[in-house]
């Protein structure tokens, strides 16, 4: 592949530069978006990350660009400073996103979805990186070397939506799972100001394209308040762990603790849906694992 730095037919930068950004020192001042798809065109590797505490627009816009990126033929790695929250995880490509504090390594690119500034991610060593800044909030802020800011975006999701379009790929099942949850948990669930006619009509190319309305509604909505409270099970063990681990009392305190947790799942079953509990039993197993049981 021919040099970044000095592909012909490039014309005045859009953005002040810094340091590190000399791969795209010649983007072109073109819309946010066709600048945005000359970077992707130019890179490799590229690192997409999004705000601290992922919310569902976070993790979903995060997996479906890792996609589009993936689909063009690069590649991309996905950081979060903080954990996927746990209906979230089986979102997709959920177990590709690393949880960092620190980015190691080389990228053509960073992306960052979500955020009006670098410290909204938590995340160190993007300082050097050259950021994109793809967002849809009110108070979203052009702090990046390219910014793409849509206030009329229900969700981030559908501007990666917008920028899968513009690259050129096609839409697959597991992109639109995770586009529909982006929009779903933006909106409330279509409740929000911020649904537009539009927002109806990409949720539906998006169930014409693969996305399981029911399913993901079930997972993402009407159980969360069951996550929720796993989420804080998940949270009170991390917190109990290291030091006091493999002494007596912190033995019995984790007996205790999964005693509650096994109530929990008790109180759960009054859960309408067998096929929820089963999946909440799994994730609960694969999350505790019972040293010796299978
Ligand atoms: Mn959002």
């Amino acid at each position: 592949m021919s040099s970044l730095r000095h592909k012909p037919g490039i014309h005045a930068p859009a953005v002040a530069l810094k340091t590190g950004s000399a791969p795209y020192a010649s983007i072109p001042a073109a819309p946010p978006l066709a600048a945005i798809l000359e970077v992707l065109r130019r890179g490799e590797r590229f690192l997409v990350c999004a705000h601290m505490r992922p919310d569902g627009d976070s993790v979903g816009s995060m997996l479906a660009l890792g996609m589009v990126i993936e689909k063009m033929g690069k590649a991309a790695d996905l950081v979060t400073a903080d954990r996927v929250p746990i209906q979230y995880w089986q979102m997709p490509g959920a177990d590709a996103i690393q949880t960092m504090p620190r980015i190691r390594g080389a990228y053509d690119a960073a992306f960052l979805l979500e955020c009006d500034s670098l410290e909204r991610t938590r995340l160190r060593g993007l300082e050097e990186l050259f950021v994109v800044n793809i967002d849809h909030h009110l108070t979203g802020r052009e702090f990046a070397h390219l910014n793409w800011i849509d206030h009329g975006a229900a969700s981030v999701g559908e501007m990666v939506y917008q920028l899968a379009r513009a690259a050129g790929v096609r839409l697959s099942p597991p992109m639109a799972q995770c586009l529909y949850t982006t929009i779903l948990t933006d909106t409330g669930g279509f409740c929000y100001g911020n649904v537009r006619a539009s927002t109806f009509a990409l949720a539906r190319e998006l169930v014409e394209a693969g996305a399981d309305p029911i399913a993901i509604g079930t997972r993402v909505r009407t159980d969360q308040k069951s996550f929720a409270a796993m989420q804080c099970i998940e949270d009170r063990r991390e917190g109990m762990g290291g030091g006091n681990a493999g002494t007596r009392r912190s033995a019995r305190r984790r007996r205790n603790d999964r005693r509650a947790d096994c109530g929990f799942l008790r109180k759960s079953v009054h859960a309408a849906n067998p096929v929820l509990l089963i999946e909440r039993c799994f994730l609960f197993r694969r999350r505790f694992p019972v040293q010796g049981a299978r």
